[in-house]
């Protein structure tokens, strides 16, 4: 290894559906995180990684900041509050489609108690039409905290990885690189498989029920046949009621096959091998306030 070598601890933060793991997949390059138009769709911190040359940025993705209601939501709120500690630079991202609320200014709370390096980014640029308006949104922000930089951008756009990681790495700090060059992310491949059926979950499900879902990776196993790679994988997807099971399997299972063939398409193409995908559905009731059950699915305290 270079002697040479620099790294970056990058916490990104926001409301929920602001677009941080958006924006994380975008400065990685990579799909590490799911996206969803439904908010808290992260639910703990995953890590994005990123080496260039003599630098590697280590970006924190956390859940949106939210009132919570229940034992899980208590969880994912500490590990917002972790995540802004240790780090060399905090990003906050903003809807600047949105007023500034509580989330925001409870993160800049934060920022001001720890005196923290943070530039603010403003997402979803491209669904303002009139850019002067952004004006009067940077100059509100700019009295709140001595942000670093202020930067307005579509996380949706890799132009924005160009713009923002000359931003950041002007914050790195000599040290010996904590992962390897190649890697994307430190999640599990079972937490990174669990993920991804979650994220078809919840393009498919509405009302409360993605939020009562949490996915399980039961088994999984590599094997050749005929010189072809067949990855085996058994998914439990847990909902808290009897009638959330019927609603995810859908009538003739035609809902849940649904999210399993686009899930198994998609898996195809991270892992290039022949996926045979199986997903069962059960009802945890109330799962969301059982810590071991939220422990039992890394969910909870790391
Ligand atoms: N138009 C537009 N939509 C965006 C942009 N960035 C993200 N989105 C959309 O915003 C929604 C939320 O994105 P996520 O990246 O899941 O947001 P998040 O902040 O990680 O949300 P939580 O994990 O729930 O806290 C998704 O539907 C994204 O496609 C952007 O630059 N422009
Ligand atoms: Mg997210």
């Amino acid at each position: 290894m270079n002697n040479n070598t620099k790294s970056i601890f990058i916490a990104i933060t926001g409301r929920p559906n602001a677009g941080k793991s958006t924006l994380m997949n975008t400065l990685v390059g990579d799909k590490v995180a799911i996206v969803s138009n439904k908010p808290q769709t992260t639910r703990t911190r995953i890590n994005g990684i990123l080496t260039q040359g003599d630098t590697q940025f280590v970006f924190i993705d956390t859940p949106g900041i939210h009132k919570g209601r229940n034992r899980l939501s208590d969880y994912m709120n500490k590990s917002i509050s972790e995540s802004v500690k240790d780090v060399e630079i905090v990003v906050l991202v903003a809807d600047c489609t949105k007023k500034i609320g509580r989330a925001e200014l409870d993160i800049i709370a934060k920022l001001k108690s720890s005196e923290q390096n943070a530039v603010l980014v403003l997402n979803k640029v491209d669904l303002i039409k009139d850019k002067t308006k952004l004006l009067s949104i940077i100059e509100e922000y700019s009295e709140l905290y001595p942000f670093k930089e202020i930067i307005p951008i579509s996380a949706k756009d890799s132009n924005s990885r160009d713009i923002l990681l000359p931003i950041l790495s002007k914050y790195a700090i000599e040290s010996p690189f904590y992962f390897p060059e190649n890697m994307v992310t430190d999640q599990s491949e079972r937490a990174f498989i669990a993920e991804f059926v979650r994220e078809k979950l919840l393009w498919f499900m509405n009302e409360e029920i993605p939020h009562g879902i949490a996915v399980e990776v039961e088994s999984l196993k590599r094997r050749t046949n005929k010189d072809k790679k067949i990855l085996d994988i058994g998914v439990v997807i847990y909902c808290e009621k009897a009638s959330h099971k019927g609603m995810i399997i859908g009538k003739q299972g035609q809902n849940l096959k649904k999210i399993a063939t686009l899930a198994r398409e998609q898996l195809a193409d991270v892992y290039e091998d022949t996926i045979n995908l199986q997903c069962w559905v059960k009802v945890k009731e109330n799962w969301r306030n059982h810590d071991t059950f939220i422990n039992d699915m890394g969910l909870g305290s790391e």
